[in-house]
C-alpha cells in the first residue's frame, strides 16, 4: 500500500493517455513534475487508457503502449510505494461517476471546449460521444480522490476549470461532496514545441514522426531528429523573435541541463546552428540513457508490473468508492 495516502498531506492527481509514445514533451511538461511532486503531496497518478479511445486505437500497439506507458512512469521515478500508480481502466468508478457527472455538464459548456473543437476538426471521421464528454471523465477521475492540487500543461487549463464547475454545481445541489481542486502548472518546459514547425505543440499523435522525440527513441535517432529540427536563417544561439525553433531547442537544453538562456547563449557563441542542435541531442541522450536502462528491465520483469498495477488498482478503488457511494446517496440511489 503507498504509504503516503493517508498521511494529513495535500491530495494532487495527475494522469496522462497512452495515445502513443510519450515525448519529451510529455516528460519535461508533466512526468518529470510529478516524480518531484512525491514527496510533499499524497500523489495519485494514473495511466489513462479510457480517454485513449476517444480517438481509434490499434489494439495491438494500444495494449503495448498502455504496458509501456506504466513502465516508463515507474522508469522516470513515480514510486508505487510513495505515491499511488494505476490503470484507469483497472478501477470502475472511474467510468461510473463519469456518467453521473455527465448528467451534471451542460452541451453548451462540453461544446465550448477547444480540445474537442481541435479533436473533431482533426479526426472529423470520428466525432464521437466520448470525444464530446472526455472532459466528465477527467472530472471523474480528480474528485473520485478529492484531489486538492491537479499539475498539468497549459492545454488541459480549460478541462480543469470546467471540473471545477461541475464539483461546485454538484456541491451546490447537494451540499458539500467534492473538494474544489486547483490547478497546477509548472512553468519549466511547460511547453514543448513540435522540432518540425516550433508554432505547435510538441505531441504523440502528431503523423510526422520527426516532430517529437520519444523517451523510448535510440540514441542515434534522437540525434538525427534535432539535427534535423527546423531553425531559421540567422546563425546566432540566442532567444530571439522570430526564432521558434531555436527558443525551442534552447527550451529544452535548459530543462535538461539546468542552464539559463544566458548562460547556453553564451557557451555557444561564435558557434553556428549545428554544433547547438549536436549538443542539445547529446544532453537529451544522457537524460533518458538511465530512464531507457530502468525502462528495459521493467518491461522484462512482467510479475513486478503486474503485481504492482492489480495492489495499486484494488487500493484505488477503495479510495475512490468512498466517494461513489457518498454521490449516489445523495443522489438519491439505493445503495446495495
Ligand atoms: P495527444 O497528442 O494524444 O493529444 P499529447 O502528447 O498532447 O497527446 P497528453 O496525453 O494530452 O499529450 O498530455 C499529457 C501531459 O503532457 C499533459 O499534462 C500535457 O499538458 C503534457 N504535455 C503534452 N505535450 C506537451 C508539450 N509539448 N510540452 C509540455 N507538456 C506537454
Ligand atoms: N486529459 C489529460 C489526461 C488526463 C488527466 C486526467 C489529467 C486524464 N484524466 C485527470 C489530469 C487529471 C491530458 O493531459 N490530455
Amino acid at each position: 500500500m503507498p504509504e503516503n495516502v493517508g498521511e494529513k498531506k495535500k491530495v494532487i492527481f495527475s494522469a496522462i493517455q497512452p495515445s502513443g509514445t510519450i515525448t519529451l514533451g510529455n516528460y519535461l511538461g508533466a512526468l518529470r513534475n510529478w516524480v518531484k511532486l512525491q514527496d510533499d503531496y499524497n500523489c495519485i497518478f494514473a495511466v489513462a487508457d479510457l480517454h485513449a479511445i476517444t480517438v481509434r486505437q490499434d489494439p495491438k500497439a494500444f495494449k503495448q503502449n498502455i504496458l509501456n506507458a506504466y513502465a516508463l512512469f515507474l522508469a522516470c521515478g513515480v514510486d508505487p510505494v510513495k505515491s499511488l500508480f494505476f490503470i484507469q481502466s483497472h478501477v470502475h468508478t472511474h467510468a461510473e461517476l463519469a456518467w453521473i457527472l455527465n448528467c451534471y455538464t451542460q452541451f453548451g459548456e462540453l461544446s465550448r471546449m477547444t480540445q474537442f473543437k481541435d479533436k473533431s476538426q482533426k479526426h472529423s471521421d470520428n466525432v464521437n460521444a466520448g470525444l464530446f464528454t472526455y472532459p466528465s471523465l477527467m472530472a471523474a477521475d480528480i474528485l473520485l480522490y478529492q484531489a486538492d492540487v491537479v499539475p498539468v500543461g497549459v492545454d488541459q487549463k480549460q478541462h480543469l476549470e470546467l471540473t471545477r464547475n461541475i464539483a461546485e454545481r454538484f456541491n451546490g445541489i447537494y451540499g458539500n461532496t467534492f473538494k474544489i481542486p486547483e490547478p497546477y502548472i509548472s512553468t519549466v518546459g511547460s511547453k514543448v514545441m513540435s522540432l518540425q514547425d516550433p508554432t505547435k505543440k510538441m505531441s504523440k499523435s502528431d503523423e510526422n514522426v520527426n516532430a517529437w522525440v520519444a523517451i523510448l527513441d535510440k540514441p542515434e535517432t534522437i540525434m538525427k531528429k534535432f539535427k534535423r529540427a527546423v531553425t531559421d536563417s540567422d546563425t546566432v544561439v540566442k532567444v530571439g523573435e522570430g526564432k521558434g525553433g531555436i527558443n525551442n531547442l534552447i527550451g529544452i537544453m535548459s530543462a535538461v541541463t539546468s542552464k539559463t538562456a544566458e548562460q547556453i547563449a553564451a557557451e555557444f557563441e561564435g558557434k553556428g546552428y549545428g554544433d547547438f542542435k549536436t549538443a542539445v541531442g547529446e544532453a537529451v541522450i544522457e537524460e533518458v540513457r538511465p530512464i531507457q536502462e530502468r525502462f528495459n528491465d521493467l518491461i522484462n520483469n512482467k510479475d513486478y508490473l503486474v503485481e504492482t498495477y492489480r495492489k495499486s488498482a484494488e487500493f484505488a478503488l477503495k479510495i475512490s468508492q468512498r466517494t461513489l457511494d457518498k454521490v449516489m446517496k445523495k443522489v438519491g440511489y439505493v445503495l446495495k
